[in-house]
């Protein structure tokens, strides 16, 4: 497929095809012509405010089918999507509006009166439709013409954090998004046929690049559950034959006696990615039910990295080996020279899948991805004699929980200003469901008795829920070496 445009890409072939693309269970059906009306009459309101190409179209809200035709919509506006995770508090949101300087906001009907006073027009969409947005798209006319754009240009904006704390705006283009689908499609035999269980959320990689885009490029269809509910999992499992999933649904499912493998005898493909699978939960899972997950590896900058194979050895504690046209480089973490094949070293991509860089952040983006291309993913790993490649731990400071990464510096950072901290320190610890959970070491002021719940407290306004901490614990100072680096590693020893 020779397209530039990500639209044309995904859905060119198909703008009339009435076969059908969704289903919200129990509430709605929807062809691909219906959802590429609603884009048209979403991207014709989005040119009549004024959104030019490259402008920003800022999203928090609750996943829906609307919510996808939104994205649809910005991309052929010739704008660029940014979608944000609505667990985010207003504080939060502040920093992403101020950096992205969106055009447009949308966010949910009840948080839209918050944000009267921002500088980008808002708009309110809810998960079931309802809100302002529909409502002022519903006069709009289906045909749209879409703005030319080139495969270098940005089509979508996803945040992620660095170990400053402060989020990083990475910039991916049509070409990144469009052709890491593309490849996707290949390799995991994706065809029209297909039915994806879609229980991931719409703000991330994952559910909305790696699960919505190869649908759509194959003119598969998905059932699209709002979140992950496994009571719906098990009713919706029989009608689908694919499941995209972070490893807690996996551990969740295998927990549950309903999840059997006549359940699951018809499906023909699981995928597990955005956290590191234990090789237990692999092998749990083929014993109950005959199939190996197949294990992934991505990152928001980079889109899908590797994988496992789809007809070869799905090697359990391996991430498999590099997608075509991706190349894997393992590195010497301080000098940055290649070392030989077998060492354990950091994880550098290049190919297609990398983004461009930083949103207004060239120092940043100088410091992760080279000149010659290749982006310093910040993982530790090895390559075996096979070319599987194998992630063995993380340079950066971050804690994967349930497949939301969470940047201890962020936490640190507000826990360093609440009265009577002296410092903290926030790690992960191991956790059976969301494999790893966010747990603080506080040490207070002389004399300071600090009460752990209030703590947690007075993070809540400003901290998303998935951040707060789960675990604290109030000690008289925090493990240090010599160099004054505090001991992380010595912290999940004692309270992991
Ligand atoms: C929810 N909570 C979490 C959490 N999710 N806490 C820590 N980590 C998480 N991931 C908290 C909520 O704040 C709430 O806290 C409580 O748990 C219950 O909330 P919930 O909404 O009912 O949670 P639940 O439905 O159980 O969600 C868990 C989950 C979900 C694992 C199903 O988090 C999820 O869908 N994760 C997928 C994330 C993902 O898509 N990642 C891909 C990133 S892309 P309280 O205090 O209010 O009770 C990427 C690249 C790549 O990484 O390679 O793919
Ligand atoms: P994000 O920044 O949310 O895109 O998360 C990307 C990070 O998730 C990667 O840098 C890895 O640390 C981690 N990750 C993704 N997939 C896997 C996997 N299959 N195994 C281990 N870690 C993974």
């Amino acid at each position: 497929m020779a397209a530039n445009h990500l639209f044309d890409g995904l859905l060119g072939g198909r703008v009339t095809d009435s076969r059908r693309l969704l289903t919200v269970p129990g509430e709605s059906s929807w062809s691909y012509a219906s959802m590429v009306e609603l884009s048209g009459r979403l991207a014709n309101l989005l040119l009549e405010q004024k959104v030019k190409p490259g402008d920003r179209v800022a999203v928090q809200v609750q996943k829906s089918a609307e919510a996808i035709a939104l994205y649809l919509a910005t991309i052929r506006a010739g704008a660029v999507f940014l979608p944000l995770n609505t667990a985010y508090t207003r504080a939060e949101i502040e920093y992403f509006l101020e950096d992205a300087e969106p055009t447009i906001f949308v966010c949910s009907s009840q948080c839209e009166p918050d944000f009267d006073d921002i500088e980008a027009r808002v708009f309110s969409l809810d998960g079931d439709g309802a809100g302002n947005l529909l409502d002022a798209a519903g006069v709009m006319p289906t045909e749209f013409n879409n703005l030319a754009r080139g495969s270098q240009d940005l089509a979508a904006i996803l945040y992620t954090s660095g170990t400053t704390g402060l989020s990083k705006g990475a910039m991916l283009s049509h070409d990144n998004l469009l052709s890491n689908a593309l490849t996707l499609v290949d390799y995991w035999h994706f065809d029209s046929h297909d039915v994806l269980l879609h229980a991931l959320p719409i703000f991330h990689t994952h559910g909305l690049f790696v699960a919505t885009n190869v649908i759509l490029i194959t003119g598969a269809s998905m059932i699209f559950l709002p979140r992950f509910d496994l009571d719906q999992m098990i009713e919706q499992l029989p009608n689908a034959n694919t499941l995209m999933g972070v490893p807690t649904f996996y551990t969740r499912l295998l927990a549950d006696d309903r999840f059997d493998r006549d359940l699951v005898s018809h499906m023909r493909l699981f995928v597990s990615g955005s956290a590191p699978m234990l090789a237990e939960t692999h092998l749990q899972f083929e014993e109950r039910t005959g199939h190996r997950i197949l294990e992934r590896y991505g990152m928001t900058e980079t889109n899908m990295n590797t994988s496992n194979p789809y007809d070869g050895e799905r090697r359990v504690g391996s991430v498999g080996f590099p997608l075509p046209g991706v190349e894997i480089r393992i590195s010497d973490p301080e000098t940055g020279d290649e070392l030989p094949l077998g060492e354990t070293g950091m994880i550098e991509v290049r190919g297609p899948n990398v983004f461009l860089g930083y949103w207004r952040k060239p120092e940043k983006t100088a410091l992760e991805l080279r000149s010659n291309g290749f982006f310093i993913s910040g993982d530790l790993g090895k390559v075996d004699a096979e070319g599987y490649l194998h992630i063995l731990g993380r340079e950066k400071d971050l804690v994967i929980s349930g497949g939301y990464n969470i940047y201890p510096k962020q936490i640190e950072t507000e826990i360093d200003t609440l009265d009577g901290v002296l410092e903290s320190a926030v790690f992960g610890i191991a956790d059976a469901d969301l494999g790893e959970a966010v747990a603080a070491a506080v040490v207070p002021i002389d004399g300071v008795k600090l009460d752990p719940e209030q703590l947690v407290k007075a993070l809540e306004p400003v901290l998303a829920r998935f951040k707060l901490p789960r675990k604290v614990f109030v000690i008289d100072e925090l493990p240090r070496n010599a160099m004054g680096k505090v001991q992380k590693n010595s912290l999940r020893d004692t309270y992991g």
